[in-house]
């Protein structure tokens, strides 16, 4: 008994958010409705600038694929990721560095981070989610700063080449 409290209450973000969000609980987003309006339609996910130069990248989870695939982003600038989830509990993590981010259903998880250099890096799901668990990935191009203003909005959203 005692050790499933414990279990329980280090699953907070699995167990008692969605389900709070579910009765209706908390002002974050409807996983529901996500795609149709409001922070995270289509339109306004990627990297987005903000008053005073800030970067935002806002992306959906969901089984069994990241929205955008891939983001591009320039090095050496802080970025502020906002993180939700159209389903279950996902886990993203950037490979060959230390940074994560776990996306929760009616929750926007933010967190900012800075890469120092240009690069690609996985960003493979790691929490089991499903049956297509396995094949989860998006990916993150890290581009020089100078290369990144002159893409275009809808380049910021692509990994094709440029
Ligand atoms: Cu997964």
């Amino acid at each position: 008994m005692l050790i499933g409290v414990a279990l329980l209450s280090t699953r907070y973000y699995m167990v008692d958010l969605p389900v709070w969000h579910f009765l209706g609980g908390g002002n974050g987003p409807d996983p529901v409705t996500l795609h149709l309006r409001g922070e995270f339609v289509e339109s306004n996910l990627g990297a987005a600038e903000g008053p005073a130069g800030s970067l935002t990248v806002r992306m959906i989870a969901q089984q069994f694929d990241f929205v955008p695939q891939c983001i591009v982003v320039p090095a050496g600038v802080p970025i502020t990721f906002r993180i939700t989830s159209a389903d279950a509990v996902h886990m993203l993590s950037f490979l060959g560095t230390d940074y994560g981010l776990k996306a929760v259903p009616g929750v926007v998880t933010e967190a900012t981070f800075t890469f120092a250099k240009a690069g690609e890096f996985k960003i493979p799901c790691h929490e089991f989610c499903g049956a297509g668990h396995y094949a989860m990935r998006g990916h993150l191009d890290v581009v020089p700063r100078d290369q990144f203003a002159s893409l275009l909005p809808g380049e910021r959203r692509t990994c094709e080449p440029r």
